[in-house]
């Protein structure tokens, strides 16, 4: 079985004024964070604001991510979304495109039983004959996995992961201590390190995109047991962290990333542009961390 180790950005979605998928910035992205040693990218998800796409456009973003990275390293694509059927095509639409995997948010909105949730899953990774990495992200999914239903889903042979955005570190390891052979991915940046304490050897994070070499580095250091050093570095990066959630993840990303020359646009309306002052705790923010 494959396995997963390191640094997987979660990727944004560049746009232009029309909202349309600007594949220049994206390759900017995508070359300035392989240059800093990641693993693969994660596309197509929350920070891809996948729900704010059209699904042409979510199989246009998946199939430009794969032809940019051309197999230097993994693809895994969320395909998730509301129906079973259209994620199946979704799942199938990524396959072509040549992914490594595929992950799949829950069903939301509706409030599904666990046996719907469950079914769903085995039906895209029957249909798709694909690699799935189960998505957990109960804040934002609103669906909140137990930890034996996780154990059930992983011991499906085409379930070989899970992405665990969640703070929930005690579910994480035992994840990693029952589930041996299936990827564990850490979920949320600003815990890599106690992630890595308890077994985690993959991440998936959103704040990547912009500062790939500090985790890197991160895991560098843990790996080399110079824990000093690595806690050195999350401290780095929770602090530039801390500013992106008081002005807004998705938003602020984007403004670091135009900070540091590339124009990746705004995201999707309802969310807004950043004002001036926005810019101007990021500029902070990018000082504290890379120095002036
Ligand atoms: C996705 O699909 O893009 C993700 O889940 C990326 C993971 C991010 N989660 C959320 C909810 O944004 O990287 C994290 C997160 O932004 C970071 O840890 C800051 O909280």
């Amino acid at each position: 079985m494959k396995q997963f180790e390191g640094i997987y950005p979660a990727i944004i979605t560049p746009i232009d004024e029309d909202e349309e998928i600007n594949e220049k910035a994206l390759a900017q992205v995508i070359e300035k964070t392989i240059g800093q040693g990641v693993s693969g990218f994660y596309v197509s998800g929350s920070t891809g604001e996948s729900f704010l796409l059209r699904d042409e456009q979510r199989v246009q973003l998946i199939k430009a991510v794969c032809a940019i990275v051309d197999g230097r390293c993994d693809v895994i694509a969320n395909i998730g979304t509301f129906s079973t059927r259209a994620s199946i095509k979704m799942a199938n639409a990524a396959a072509e495109c040549g992914v490594t995997a595929i992950s799949a948010v829950p069903p939301f909105y509706f409030s599904y039983s666990k046996r719907e949730i469950v079914q769903y899953y085995f039906d895209i990774a029957e249909a798709s004959g694909m690699p799935v990495i189960l998505y957990n992200i109960p804040k934002m999914s609103g669906v909140s996995f137990g930890t034996e239903e996780l154990v059930e889903l992983l011991a499906h042979d085409g379930i070989v992961g899970v992405k665990q955005t969640t703070m929930d570190l005690m579910q994480t390891e035992a994840l990693v201590r029952t589930c041996r052979d299936k990827a564990v991915f850490n979920g949320h940046d600003e815990i890599l390190l106690p992630a890595l304490s308890v077994g985690v050897r993959a991440s998936i994070g959103s704040t990547f995109s912009i500062m790939a070499d500090v985790f890197v580095q991160l895991k560098k250091a843990f790996d080399a047991g110079d824990m000093e050093r690595a806690r050195y570095l999350q401290g780095k990066g929770n602090g530039m962290i801390r500013t992106l959630l008081e002005i807004g993840i998705f938003p602020a990303i984007k403004g670091v990333l135009k900070l540091q020359g590339i124009d990746c646009g705004n995201c999707i309306k309802p969310f807004q542009p950043l004002r001036p002052e926005d810019y101007q705790k990021l500029e902070k923010a990018l000082v504290d961390l890379y120095g002036g």
